[in-house]
């Protein structure tokens, strides 16, 4: 198995719309297990196929203290939500960066499972904020995307700056 690459924001190619998944063969296991290698090895709470540049809609998700309750969510569709929790958000694709997102404390969400069985699962608290923010991202939005103008060119340039000065190391 391999670690992936992820994006990082302003790349365009977050703002990639995913499309659905056709068929969950070995192929897409194959995928699924490097999504969470990648994602515990970053380390993070849930990652998006869109970050690694994968535009199809699936997502994996693990919250739990001991890193041994991962979720593979495919195709996902919210059936409800209801209530609000804040929650300091990070990402990824957004290194570095936390600010307090509202989302709904409580989703139920239809999907398939990694074989392919439709599942429905209610979740609250940070596994619902977390699916929530995954499924941002197969729509090409992120969690800056809900912060004011300002604060989302700020994070940007410093970003940019960041990369520039990276790039100079390198070369
Ligand atoms: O690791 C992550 N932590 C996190 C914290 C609060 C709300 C959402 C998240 S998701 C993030 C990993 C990530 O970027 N997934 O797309
Ligand atoms: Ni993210």
């Amino acid at each position: 198995m391999a670690k992936l690459k992820i994006l990082e924001f302003p790349d365009a190619r977050l703002r990639t719309k995913a499309t659905p998944v056709e068929v969950v063969d070995d192929a897409l296991r194959a995928f699924i297990g490097e999504l969470f290698e990648t994602m515990y090895d970053a380390p993070g709470i849930g990652l998006a196929a869109t970050q690694v540049d994968v535009h199809k809609r699936l997502l994996v998700a693990d919250v739990s203290v001991d890193k041994d309750e991962p979720h593979v969510l495919i195709n996902p569709e919210i059936l409800e939500k209801d209530g609000v929790t804040v929650t300091d958000e990070g990402c990824l694709s957004v290194p570095g960066y936390y600010e307090e997102v509202e989302r709904a404390e409580h989703i139920k969400v239809h999907f398939l499972d990694r074989d392919g069985a439709e599942v429905e699962l209610d979740a609250h608290g940070l596994l619902a904020v977390c699916i929530q923010h995954e499924m941002d991202h197969l729509d090409g939005k992120l969690f800056v995307d809900y912060l004011s103008e300002a604060k989302r060119q700020r994070i940007r340039k410093k970003l940019e700056k960041e990369r520039r000065q990276q790039g100079a190391v390198v070369a």
